[in-house]
């Protein structure tokens, strides 16, 4: 297993639109298992295949305390969601930041498994805005693109700065 590098914001690659796993196979597999090994290091409760530069839909997700719980999500799609939730978010891709972002309180859910079965499911809570949060960098959407201009440009500029001075070391 290896751990990936993970793309910072505000890397043009964070903005690809992944695509659709036609085939669950042993390249798949192996990226799966470096995504867990590089969420666990991060460490992240979450993390999108987007996010280490490989662009179809596959997210991981584990927010148990033990860490023992990972959910492996390939194709996912939202298939119903309801009400509205407000939390904190952060972002692997965006590191030390942290802002409030509305999102769908319940969203049912239908993806493959690593084995290539369909699994449909309902979630709420942390879950849900997991889910919903590693979704959107499959489409190439990052968090702080919910926040006004002016705070999605401050955010921007912080993080420019933060880039060159860990390139510089
Ligand atoms: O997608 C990512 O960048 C991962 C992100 C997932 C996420 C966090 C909060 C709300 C929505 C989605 C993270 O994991 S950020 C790190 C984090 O939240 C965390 C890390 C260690 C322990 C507990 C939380
Ligand atoms: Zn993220």
């Amino acid at each position: 297993m290896t751990i990936l590098d993970i793309l910072n914001y505000p890397d043009p690659r964070l903005h690809k639109v992944a695509s659709i796993v036609d085939e669950i196979n042993s390249e798949i597999i192996s990226i799966v298992r470096d995504m867990t090994e590089t969420m666990y290091a991060a460490p992240g409760i979450g993390l999108s295949a987007t996010q280490v530069n490989y662009h179809k839909k596959i997210i991981i997700i584990d927010i148990s305390e033990k860490k023992d719980d990972l959910l492996i999500l390939i194709n996912p799609e939202i298939v119903s969601s309801d009400g509205q939730q407000e939390s904190q978010e952060g972002c692997l891709s965006v590191p030390g930041i942290y802002e409030t972002v509305k999102r769908a309180s319940e969203i049912s859910i239908r993806a493959l498994n690593i084995e290539g079965d369909v699994i449909e499911f309902a979630v709420d809570g942390k879950l849900s805005i997991c889910i919903q949060h590693e979704m959107d960098h499959l489409m190439g959407k990052v968090f702080i693109e919910y926040l006004s201009p002016l705070k999605k440009s401050r955010i921007k500029t912080k993080m420019i700065k933060k880039n060159k001075k860990f390139e510089a070391t």
